[in-house]
């Protein structure tokens, strides 16, 4: 496997990628006081990041509904009944117009998710022709399409795709339990061929499927121990869906969802760490916590992928009222 995006700079440099965190090093994060925790993670994000810019991406559903997968959290299973119907892939046009806003309303970069398994040869050719006029208008791209084959993430480099998004969810001892169609070594290997392709790696998971804290701290790990880390890792506090599996799963206390920031932040200093899915749920207090906590990307525009999330107005303000640039 080629390491070229974090080639090491120096010897120190070389120790830190190569230092690896134990689920109960991370563990014991979790266990600190939360204010000392939010100030040791504080103290991580101002060494490497300027704390009071954030960047921001905006995302489109390019095809929605129908997927073959059956995880436990997902809205766009087709063996479970959400009432989110089966979408054709959104014509290119479509989806460059959609590009064009979210530019106009400040977003830096643009992430186009399919509900696929994986793309098939020929339904890549599309999304291929949408990552090259996405680049084009001066935005950096984003896709996350499922598991990749061999080739896919050379195309899709040359077509001038900058991050792929291939999140491993939960920790590994848990994810049979919320995902039976694919394991979380399917999840690794794609991520492997889109570093090798020299595309930027966006991974992270999500938390409060019922995972313990020794889960949320080995999900932490494993992305942590990536060599090099993703450079962008989107934590998600689960959207309960009616009708999927986890649709009763109580919400987990917004206090351990910034505790999981702060780990992230704090064994992946040099990455962006993305406050996702589940922002809608948190006070505009929970969230600046969360940018304290050394959170510094957010899902910017009112959709994600099936589900709402913030206003764009409503964050708007909120920037403004924290003194929040944008990268
Ligand atoms: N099908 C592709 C895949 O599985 O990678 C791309 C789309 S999939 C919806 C992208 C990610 O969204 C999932 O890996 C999961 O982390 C997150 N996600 C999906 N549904 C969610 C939910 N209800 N709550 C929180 N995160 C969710
Ligand atoms: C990620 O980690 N979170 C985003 C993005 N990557 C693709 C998706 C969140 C989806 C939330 C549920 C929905 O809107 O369907
Ligand atoms: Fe399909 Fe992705 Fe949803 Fe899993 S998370 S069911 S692979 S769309």
């Amino acid at each position: 496997m080629s390491h070229t995006l974090a080639a090491p700079q120096s010897e120190a440099a070389a120790a830190t990628l190569a230092a690896r965190w134990t689920t109960a090093q991370i563990t014991a994060l979790f266990d600190l006081p939360f204010m000392d925790l939010v100030f040791r993670a504080a103290e991580v994000h101002r060494q490497h990041f300027d704390p009071n810019a954030i960047q921001r991406s905006t995302l489109l559903s390019i095809k929605t509904g129908g997927c073959s997968e059956d995880c436990g959290y997902c809205s766009q299973a087709k063996r479970y009944h959400t009432g989110v119907e089966s979408e054709e892939l959104m014509a290119i046009e479509e989806v460059v117009e959609k590009a064009k806003l979210a530019k106009a309303n400040g977003a830096s970069r643009f992430c186009m998710g399919a509900a696929w398994r994986g793309p098939k040869d020929r339904e890549l050719v599309p999304v291929l022709e949408m990552v090259k006029q996405v680049k084009a208008l001066g935005l950096e791209t984003c896709v996350t399409l499922g598991m990749l084959r061999e080739g896919q993430a050379a195309k899709l480099k040359e077509a001038g795709l900058d991050y792929y998004n291939h999140n491993i969810d939960t920790a590994p001892e848990f994810y049979a339990s919320v995902i039976g169609t694919h394991s979380q070594q399917d999840r690794f290997d794609t991520i492997d061929k889109v570093r090798d392709a020299g595309i930027h790696v966006c991974s992270g998971g999500i938390v409060g499927m019922g995972e313990s804290r020794r889960g949320r701290a080995a999900m932490i790990a494993q992305l942590a121990n990536m060599d090099p880390p993703p450079e962008s890792v989107p934590i998600n506090n689960l959207v309960a869906i009616e009708g999927t599996p986890l649709a009763d799963q109580p919400p987990l206390d917004p206090f351990e969802f910034i505790r999981t920031i702060a780990a992230a932040r704090i064994t992946m200093p040099t990455s962006y760490v993305r406050l996702s899915a589940g922002r809608r749920e948190l006070t505009d207090e929970g969230q600046a916590l969360a940018f304290m906590a050394g959170a510094n990307s957010i899902f910017y525009g009112d959709k994600l992928l099936t589900t709402g999330n913030p206003e764009v107005e409503g964050d708007e303000a909120l920037l403004k009222r924290l003194g929040l640039k944008s990268v």
